[in-house]
């Protein structure tokens, strides 16, 4: 580490950073300061000339909540057990400590706004006050009146209305809405109007640190963003992928299979996505994603505003990746390739000699858990011999440097567990099934074939390189891998 860092955290004992930690759903790193020339994503670009843009960094599971609770918990989802939107994390955990209960532990103000946690199943021992979530709609007015006959229509056949963050209802509705409404007025800009009020609350007790959590919606499907942010792309100019076949060679199963995205209202149910439906969905997706960044925009407008800039550490994140056409998978994840693995994290932090840079180590999100204590100066929680995760505070000054890791991701399909190594040249997947034998493995070769358009693990001219990545998986990975369900959306 650097001296500028390494002093910064000493003195944190006197007076720790804040931690600004924003999340967004199903956000793959589709933004200008990841290299996209479509999106307008200003915000997160100014935010990235500000920190480190880590070009890759990979999510353990492409789900919403195994990647969340491994995240926060600094745990693979190997160890935490949790393949689906349930369990709760302390049924299968009940005495971890997370990243921001740590922090409230070591005289934080940890709060919750949005979604960090999946909806439903938070954890309230993370948090200094109750988690809270904007009661504002997700639809303009047509996707709401869609939804609500959805739930009477439910209620008239004598069928059971769906808990709240089930999402049964929400399929009545269409898979995209430009409302021309105000951005507070639906639920991402309700929740940001929240957050800016208690960042003004917390401006005004200085003496006890924060880490605030701010989870976005968007650009989760249902891509609902207020019209200007539409207005910003016509649907016409938007480039379809080349790529729209499935990998060669590839096990069937292995595919993202059973997205969501396909029981909206007006996606065709032969699930046939023609260029012009695609367009309108990539128009829906990056309306949300300029909708998210505008709500960043004020958030950092906001930090600065009250002064907090020096004294804060920023990191956003993406829960995991997403498939808009690529191998023609269409509104999806749930699986374990490079699209619905890789995510954007950037990191800003008071003192940062290298800001604007790009960093090409290969880095995962359960180091956020050790690189944030270290970056706070905090003790190590007494479970720290469970974290997982590699400190990537060294990166944060010398993004170059050498940096000896792989990234793991995993993903139940059908009885099979997936557990894929990303090495910085190589993606490799083993496929095994309930009682641990190998069932399939997948080769890509990033060098020769960064879309990952053909598995190569059966060429006679791979074997060797195919034997060593295996031992190293091995070797990283935890004994026995039980195959676990796979997911029903
Ligand atoms: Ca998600």
């Amino acid at each position: 580490m650097l001296a500028a860092l390494a002093s910064f955290a000493h003195a944190a004992q006197a007076e720790r950073p804040n931690v600004l930690f924003i999340a967004s759903d199903d956000l793959r790193p589709q933004l200008g300061c990841y290299g996209d020339k479509v999106v307008k994503s200003p915000n997160l670009d100014r935010l990235a000339a500000r920190g480190l843009v880590f070009d890759r960094a990979y999510c353990q599971q492409a789900l919403c909540s195994p990647s969340r609770i491994s995240l926060l918990t600094g745990r693979h989802v190997w160890t935490t057990k949790i393949y689906d939107i349930g369990p709760f994390l302390r049924e299968t955990m009940p005495d971890v400590i997370t990243l921001p209960q740590h922090f409230k532990n070591n005289g934080y103000f940890t709060r919750s706004l949005g979604k960090i946690y999946h909806v439903g199943i938070d954890d309230p021992q993370s948090w200094s006050a109750p988690p809270w979530h904007s009661k504002k709609p997700r639809y303009g007015p047509v996707g709401s009146a869609m939804v609500a006959k959805r739930a009477a229509d439910l209620k008239a056949a004598g069928q059971p209305i769906p808990k709240k963050g089930e999402n049964v209802p929400f399929y009545g509705g269409p898979a995209f809405e430009a409302p021309d409404m105000a951005d507070e007025n639906l639920l991402d800009g309700d929740t940001v109007r929240e957050a800016l009020d208690a960042m003004r609350e917390l401006a005004k007790r200085p003496e006890q640190p924060f880490f605030l959590a701010v989870g976005f919606a968007n650009p989760h499907v249902p891509w609902v963003a207020p019209k200007k942010y539409w207005d910003l792309y016509r649907t016409e100019d938007l480039p379809l992928p080349e790529n729209r076949f499935a990998p060669k060679n590839a096990p069937a199963f292995a595919a993202t299979t059973g997205a969501d995205f396909y029981w909206y209202s007006n996606v065709p149910k032969d699930r046939k996505i023609t260029p012009e439906f695609g367009r309108q969905c990539l128009h829906g997706h990056l309306a949300a994603i300029s909708y998210v960044d505008a709500g960043i925009g004020r958030l950092l407008a906001e930090l600065d505003r009250l002064g907090f800039r020096e004294k804060t550490v920023i990191v956003f994140w993406g829960d995991h990746g997403y498939y808009m056409g690529e191998h023609n998978w269409w509104g999806g994840k749930h699986n374990t390739y490079e699209g619905a693995t890789r995510a954007p994290l950037i990191v800003s932090v008071p003192g940062q000699k290298t800001t604007g840079a790009h960093c090409p180590a290969l880095v995962e999100f359960v180091d956020l858990y050790p690189s944030l204590v270290e970056l706070c100066g905090l003790p190590w929680p007494k479970d720290a011999a469970g974290l997982e995760g590699k400190s990537f505070v060294p990166l944060l000054n010398d993004p170059k440097r050498p940096w000896d890791k792989a990234a793991f991701s995993e993903y139940p399909k059908g009885g099979r567990q997936g557990v894929a190594m990303r090495t910085d040249r190589y993606r490799y997947v083993e496929w095994r099934n309930k009682n641990g034998d190998l069932v399939a493995r997948e080769l890509y070769d990033h060098q020769a074939d960064p879309q990952e358009n053909e598995n190569v693990a059966d060429a006679p001219a791979n074997a060797a390189v195919l034997e060593r990545l295996a031992t190293q998986l091995r070797a990283a990975r935890k004994p026995a891998p039980e195959a676990e369900p796979e997911r029903k959306p």
